[in-house]
């Protein structure tokens, strides 16, 4: 008898601390979790995968977007730039060999996310010091102008049309990697006239982050002085003869840059074009134009693969 009641007792204070708890406790404990609960769902995630490349003197961004982020502001070396509305973003004009520390961070109108943990990307050493790249903003033209070859002028060899131009194309050499490494296919391209828009060149290849060498022979059918021309998106470097004539590692979209060479008729000179695609749309296209010879993309006539 003794011990049921001792039972009893020790249920009806159990029972006691369980209304006192469900009466003043809970509610108390309710509230706080609906509390974060609401704080939670406002909070935006702090930017994350965040991947670099970068130039001598550019720095490419990009990055997982953000579910209700705005835009973005990045801090490079302690400047913040604001309102970035993509999830990507090019730093230009930046020292050469020069280490840039960076965050980035989620905003939209209510409020900001956390800094990302720094990274550190370093732009690379300035190797060319002759190569002059000029701007040219009325024509949106990068222009890289560097003259090699012949010193003379050279004019037309008389019976040039005796001369045969029938090439096959340059060799394709296609990398599933922006650093021209990973290779994933070869092919013989009749000429390099691409807009592959947010498409990949083949089911081999990734549709972002992949690069392509095209090497072989041009043959000029006029001498004198030629200009090659590059519509890319993004990074392109081209050389003729063993000339690097063109260099611009980080092609902004339809930036056309163009590069100038001394060649000789019926010449079959080395051609080489690095080239790779970063994000969004995939370009590639390669001119040329003389004083003989209208601008026009190098037909396969002309181009013979190695
Ligand atoms: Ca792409
Ligand atoms: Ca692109």
């Amino acid at each position: 008898m003794y011990g049921n009641r001792k039972k009893r007792r020790i249920y009806s204070v159990f029972m006691i601390l369980l209304i006192f708890q469900l009466c003043f406790g809970m509610p108390g404990i309710l509230s706080e979790e609906v509390y974060s609960d609401e704080l939670d769902k406002d909070k935006l995630d702090i930017p994350g995968n965040i991947q670099t490349s970068a130039t001598v003197n550019t720095i490419a961004l990009k990055w997982n977007p953000v579910a209700e982020a705005e835009s973005y502001d990045i801090e490079i070396n302690g400047s913040v730039t604001e309102g970035i509305e993509v999830n990507e973003h090019i730093f230009e004009g930046l020292e050469s060999n020069t280490e840039y520390v960076i965050r980035i961070r989620a905003a939209n109108e209510e409020q900001l996310s956390e800094w990302s943990d720094p990274l550190v990307c370093k732009t690379f050493e300035a190797k060319n010091d002759a190569l002059e790249t000029n701007s040219d903003p009325e024509n949106d033209i990068t222009v890289t102008e560097y003259v090699y070859g012949v010193t003379e002028p050279v004019n037309p060899i008389p019976g040039e049309e005796q001369l045969t131009f029938d090439g096959n194309g340059l060799l394709g050499e296609y990398y599933n990697n922006i650093s021209l490494t990973d290779l994933a296919l070869r092919r013989i391209d009749h000429e390099i006239n691409f807009d592959w828009g947010f498409e990949s060149p083949d089911a081999a290849i990734k549709g972002n982050t992949f690069s392509v060498r095209w090497t072989g022979k041009v043959q000029p059918r006029y001498s004198g002085k030629y200009n090659f021309y590059t519509l890319t998106n993004n990074g392109v470097r081209l050389w003729v003869n063993n000339k690097l004539i063109i260099n611009n590692p980080l092609s902004l979209p339809n930036k056309e840059s163009k590069g100038t060479i001394k060649l000789l008729a019926g010449e079959k000179y080395d051609i080489k074009m690095e080239y790779y695609e970063f994000l969004g749309k995939a370009k590639a296209v390669l001119s040329w134009s003389s004083k003989d010879q209208k601008k026009e993309v190098i037909p396969q006539s002309q181009l013979y693969s190695p």
